[in-house]
């Protein structure tokens, strides 16, 4: 007919629709990806509503369905309340109607209205106006949403243009409001778009709901995309709600050979031209002005009323959406004296004109549905489209149009649509609902957290208390928790040591052995051989004899493999447990720590008893001229590259420093040097109860299940041996609490040991997506979700956070002492380190270097990460003892 002529380009057939539904498909894509999203027409924004419901959502709670054509407020009880049916939702509202200025005004009259009209819902329903009441907010315009409860204004779009809240958080400008009419207390939970709250409501009844379709005022869908696709949203596991904004789709020109004159005429009359190019081809705000365009167009030409033109055909607005429907009362409306044929072509026109919006929107959904189909690597698909708006309501033919020409797009689909009956606040509640459970679990993990958060208070004390156990072990009269062993090192190394060494070195986690030969000319030539032997844990806590027979024996293997068994020659011994030294080569072992418990030890000369096993076996010979612990022999292998280095730190499987001290300090010992290095044993601080004001009850926990229960109370604060005991402890607290792994204490859980400190490393690692923290759960059997690994990973942090900024303000203790003994106004000074938690964890040494400048100002503490361990050390101070012995001995000779 002429219409179908005059209209031609208004009808689309399959093939079309195909290619709109792939462009759509690359916009969608656009949208999603990272480097793209910022120019896309189709913004593909994140909801941070990560579920569907799953049928645990309850609550009462308030709602605002903004942004449709009717402002509603509504109270919603979800499977609460008296008298609702098991499982139901129950739901009270009232439309309160906004002013057409209010449209176009200023952004913050628009929310004192809304909030006006929520206070008198609540009197109108006698609801408490003192109580607390969780709201849910349904915005619909396109917004950037950092999280749940924040919504960054983009744009406005239909007939909403107000001024003042572009690029704003509206919930903010919605609590200004809610603050400026007063009288009510409502805590705004979550901001969702309509379409989002409509895939919701209609989710609750049907678990296979995953797409949310609005064609009302204006258009827009919402559907379940893979978190892994979600540039803009961290984790690529589970899914997340995306509001594509498809209003947008053609704002780029991408629609262009689709655009009539009639759309462009629509969008040149609009309130927001070049805007929502898409909506206005498709939604109930601009349908009666594409009919009326027409229909004045084709009167014009004569094709109708005979050419007769009245004013009403040519004002704006004239025919709505909703008369499009029926056609005779319409005409008669605009002062036009319609003919039968006249009537039958305008109706065929607002037919086409509606045919096209039904299919355009087919074509779209195809898209969604179909990326979705891929998403999931599905054959077919079978899901469900949670609809509403008025259009889709009222428009008799519409929906059936709509469904038909979706089926024929995606024909191996099994796609139902379901009208969303009571508006789309059930959904938004329900957002609520997992918002507010969220938002309680967030509390309860801050709460079980914040125990490990120091303060700079905190953090200053603990600095104090340490410098005064330092200030007390150098004296002799009372015990002190820090020992401050003598070491009988006096200085660090001048460069002249020469000749080839043997290094033995037990530490935390293994021993090894070191051939270390210092050549004549700079020291970079220092030639070094090592090999590492484990020490199974039988060894570590069976008798003595069984342990030092291990390490004699792997001396024994180390100079088989070096050739060297007739060498006989001079070794240093690094053994990481607290000696007393009477001299550089005896050390009597005070107490094991860390992993070790060998029987017969403790009060037992170490240097001693390895000559013993050495004897015992009878094959080779050693001659141990130093024994040294781990933090002297890392001191004096970093102070050979910096001269600097006066100070050893061990942040590995224990923890301990040593220094060097001026000798007057030192009233347990006296030598005729100036200074000596002391080695603190600061692992020991709060064994007299000094730090209960920081230890938790998970940090009790460990200690009680520790070797040494009540014994190196800081270490066991600080030290790769119990941090991941400590994280287990807290992982179990809130597993118990429903928190984690859905509240199950699996026997992974409950196994002591089982969180290895080389795990945080791993966990607590940025680049590690969360998908890698599940894995690591995985291996450990802990079976977890998203959430789950989002909150091991806090766990792990805030542990290691605390360790990292106790032993740093412990090294500011040490630095401040040493400025203080050279009465420096500004000390420089090298921190020689080692040990896996400090080179191994992702942050562990920038939290304990932040931590140690912040609180020693006065000094400029530089860390050197010793590169060969402490091996060289030992055989550096093995150099310097046996150049004493040749010294003493010519001196005896001379
Ligand atoms: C009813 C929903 C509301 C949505 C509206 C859209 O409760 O959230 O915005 O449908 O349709 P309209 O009222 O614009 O036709
Ligand atoms: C390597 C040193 C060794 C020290 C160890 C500490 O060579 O003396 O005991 O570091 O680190 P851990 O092995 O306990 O992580
Ligand atoms: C808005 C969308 C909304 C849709 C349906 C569009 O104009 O940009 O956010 O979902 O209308 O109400
Ligand atoms: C020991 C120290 C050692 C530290 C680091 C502590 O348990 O008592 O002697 O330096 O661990 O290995």
């Amino acid at each position: 007919s002429a219409v179908d002529r005059f209209l031609y380009a208004m009808r689309l057939h399959d093939d079309q629709l195909e290619d709109i539904s792939a462009r759509f498909q690359a916009e969608m894509k656009k949208g999603l990806s990272a480097e793209s999203n910022a120019a896309a027409a189709v913004k593909m924004l994140p909801t941070h509503v990560r579920s569907t419901p799953d049928g645990s959502e309850r609550g009462q709670f308030l709602a605002l369905d903004l942004g449709g054509s009717k402002f509603k407020v509504l109270q919603v009880k979800v499977r609460e309340g008296m008298g609702i049916r098991k499982g139901g939702v129950e739901m009270e509202e009232k439309i309160y109607p906004i002013p057409k200025e209010l449209l176009i005004g200023r952004g913050t009259e628009l929310f004192d209205h809304v909030s006006e009209s929520l206070k008198d819902f609540l009197q109108e329903k006698n609801i408490n106006l003192e109580k607390t009441h969780p709201l849910a907010f349904t915005f619909s315009f396109p917004c950037e949403q950092p999280t749940l409860n924040q919504g960054l204004l983009l744009s406005w779009s239909k007939n909403f243009r107000l001024r003042g809240l572009q690029g704003k958080d509206v919930v903010q400008s919605l609590k200004g409001a809610i603050e400026r009419t007063g009288g009510m207390n409502v805590d705004v939970l979550s901001m969702v778009n309509d379409t989002v709250a409509t895939m919701m409501t209609c989710g609750f009844d049907d678990q296979r709901c995953e797409v949310g379709l609005i064609i009302g005022t204006g258009t827009n869908a919402c559907y379940m995309e893979a978190l892994r696709h979600v540039d803009l949203v961290e984790g690529d596991e589970g899914q997340m709600c995306v509001n594509t904004e498809w209003g947008g789709f053609g704002d780029d020109g991408a629609l262009n050979e689709y655009i009539t004159e009639f759309d462009r005429d629509v969008d040149a009359a609009s309130n927001n031209p070049g805007k929502q190019i898409f909506e206005k081809m498709v939604s109930g705000m601009y349908l009666g002005e594409l009919v009326r365009l027409v229909v004045l167009k084709m009167a014009k030409v004569g094709l109708l009323f005979d050419g007769f033109v009245s004013d009403a055909l040519r004002t704006k607005g004239k025919i709505t959406t909703a008369n499009v429907a029926n056609t005779r009362d319409i005409l008669t409306g605009l002062g036009l004296t319609p003919s039968q044929d006249d009537c039958i072509a305008v109706q065929h026109v607002s037919t086409i004109v509606s045919f096209r919006s039904s299919n355009l929107v087919a074509a779209c959904l195809s898209a969604i549905l179909t990326r979705i189909k891929k998403n999931r690597s599905l054959r077919t698909l079978t899901i469900t489209v949670g609809v509403d708006g008025t259009v889709y309501k009222t428009h008799p033919q519409y929906p059936k149009r709509l469904h038909k020409v979706v089926r024929r797009l995606l024909p191996e689909s099994h796609v139902r649509f379901v009208l969303s009956d009571s508006g789309s606040s059930k959904g938004a509640a329900l957002v609520a609902a997992v918002a507010q459970r969220l938002a309680s679990r967030r509390k309860q993990v801050d709460e079980t957290l914040f125990p490990f958060q120091m303060s700079q208070e905190q953090l200053h004390l603990v600095k104090s208390r340490m410098r005064a156990d330092l200030e007390a072990g150098l004296k002799n009269k009372n015990p002190s928790t820090i020992k401050m062993l003598p070491s009988f090192v006096y200085h660090t190394p001048d460069g002249t040591e020469r000749g080839k060494y043997l290094a033995l070195d037990l530490g935390g986690t293994n021993f090894r052995a070191l051939l270390v030969n210092f050549k004549k000319g700079l020291h970079q030539n220092t030639r070094l051989y090592h090999k590492i032997y484990t020490v199974p844990m039988e060894i570590m806590q069976g008798t003595g004899e069984e342990l030092f027979d291990h390490l004699a024996q792997c001396v024994s293997d180390f100079l088989d493999y070096m050739g060297m068994k007739n060498a006989h020659l001079p070794a240093g011994f690094t053994f990481s447990f607290p000696c007393e030294q009477t001299a550089i080569d005896t050390g009597t072992l005070l107490t094991w720590t860390k992993g070790f418990k060998a029987t017969d030890c403790e009060g037992h000369d170490v240097v001693n008893m390895l000559r013993e096993a050495i004897k015992r076996r009878n094959e080779f010979d050693l001659d141990i001229a130093a024994v040294v612990n781990d933090t002297v022999g890392t001191m004096m292998s970093c102070a050979y590259e910096d001269p600097e280095c006066e100070v050893g730190l061990i942040a590995g499987t224990g923890t301990n420093v040593c220094y060097m001290e001026d000798v007057r300090n030192i009233e347990k010992r006296d030598a005729d040097a100036q200074r000596m290095c002391i080695n603190t044993e600061w692992g020991g601080l709060g064994d007299d109860g000094s730090l209960n004001d920081i230890i938790t009850p998970y940090d009790a926990e460990v200690d009680q299940n520790s070797l040494h229960p009540g014994k190196q109370r800081f270490e066991k604060l600080t030290s790769g041996m119990y941090l991941g005991e400590i994280v287990r402890q807290v992982l179990l607290d809130l597993t118990r609490g429903g928190l984690l792994f859905r509240g199950h204490v699996t026997e992974a859980l409950k196994t002591p040991g089982i969180f290895e400190t080389k795990y945080l490393s791993q966990i607590e690692s940025d680049r590690l997506a969360l998908l890698q923290v599940r894995s690591i759960l995985q291996q450990l059997g802990l079976d977890s979700n998203c959430d789950d690994s989002i909150i091991v990973k806090e766990v792990c942090g805030a542990v290691s956070r605390r360790a990292a900024q106790l032993v740093g303000a412990g090294i500011a203790a040490v630095v401040d002492k040493i400025r203080e003994n050279r009465g420096l106004e500004h000390l420089n000074i090298t921190v020689g380190v080692d040990g896996a938690l400090y080179k191994l964890h992702p942050h562990f040494s920038r939290v304990l270097h932040d931590t140690a400048k912040v609180l020693a100002p006065l000094c400029n503490v530089s860390f050197l990460p010793s590169e060969e361990g402490s091996g060289k050390g030992a055989a550096l101070i093995t150099a310097v003892a046996k150049q004493k012995d040749k010294d003493a001995g010519c001196k005896g000779q001379t």
